[in-house]
């Protein structure tokens, strides 16, 4: 079974709501992992060689991730939560070699979303959007630029933090180190709140995440002329729906009006996938 199409189990969902994050341990094999990552280490001699990179439009820039998008191992957990309106909104690639010393204080703790944040006037804010992280270093141990999160922060709209972002500030109560090893991947709701760390080792960090909304929220992303690209041809209809490009690219049809003419709907449809119990699958 091509576990793409696994919807997330009621076990997987009740802790992803308890905590706000699974972990998917080896979801992708080691040749997988050494696929991507040389991709990702391509792009990165042409763009800041031996500095951080933070590169958004990750597919955009590094086509070689486009199955990246929708990967067997995980995707499941994607439309499980969100359904088959969806895109990719923002996505970026990640680069930390270690840094040179000790870095001055700075907040990075954050929920995703940026001004969703500070314009919904709900408590707790709706989801919106969850996003995958695929490691492709070895994070195991903390103090290599490990992502820290708090779990179980994501029904918490505020997080007491510094007057300042730049202002020594002791962490959050409760933040951890999310430590992964090549190939797991993170999925989690945008609303936990998380902050990048400094890598203090020799370990470069490389990282690539992908964050997903509903097709009625914009995208960040530069997509426009994907098509244009020579690698666009061999994209599936659904990773081009992810990537921004279904149907006829009215605001009606990202409405969710033309079930029939989007994609993920169609393979979702064809294996039975709509379960009526959960709103955002049903047609
Ligand atoms: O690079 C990291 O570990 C943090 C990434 C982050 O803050 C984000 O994806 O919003």
């Amino acid at each position: 079974m091509n576990l793409a199409w696994r919807a997330m189990t009621v076990d997987e969902r009740g802790q992803f709501d308890k905590d706000g994050y699974l972990i998917i341990r080896g979801a992708l094999s080691p040749e997988e992992v050494d696929f991507y990552r040389s991709a990702i280490e391509r792009v990165y001699v042409r763009h800041t060689p031996g500095e951080a990179m933070h590169l958004l439009s990750a597919v955009r820039n590094c086509p070689d991730l486009v199955g990246l998008l929708d990967h067997p191992a995980v995707f499941g957990y994607v439309w499980s939560t969100l359904g088959w309106n969806a895109h990719v909104h923002h996505s970026h690639i990640d680069v930390h070699p270690r840094v040179a010393e000790r870095e001055p204080s700075w907040w990075h703790w954050h929920q995703d979303g940026g001004r969703q944040n500070r314009e919904l006037e709900t408590d707790p804010r709706p989801r919106l959007s969850v996003k995958l992280a695929y490691w492709f270093s070895d994070l195991a141990e903390p103090g290599r630029g490990n992502l820290t999160i708090v779990p179980g922060s994501h029904k918490t709209n505020w997080l007491p933090g510094p007057p300042r972002r730049d202002l020594e500030w002791p962490q959050p109560p409760g933040a951890v180190e999310v430590t992964v090893n090549p190939g797991d991947v993170l999925f989690f709701d945008r609303r936990i709140w998380h902050a990048r760390s400094d890598n203090y080792s020799d370990i470069t960090r490389k990282v690539a995440f992908i964050g997903y909304t509903y097709r009625w929220i914009t995208i960040r992303d530069e997509v426009a002329d994907l098509p244009a690209q020579p690698w666009w041809h061999n994209a599936s209809p659904v990773q081009r729906q992810l990537l921004g490009h279904a149907g006829d690219g009215t605001g009606d049809h990202a409405w969710g009006h033309f079930p029939d003419t989007t994609p993920l709907y169609g393979e979702l449809a064809g294996r039975g996938l709509l379960d009526s119990s959960i709103p955002a699958l049903i047609p």
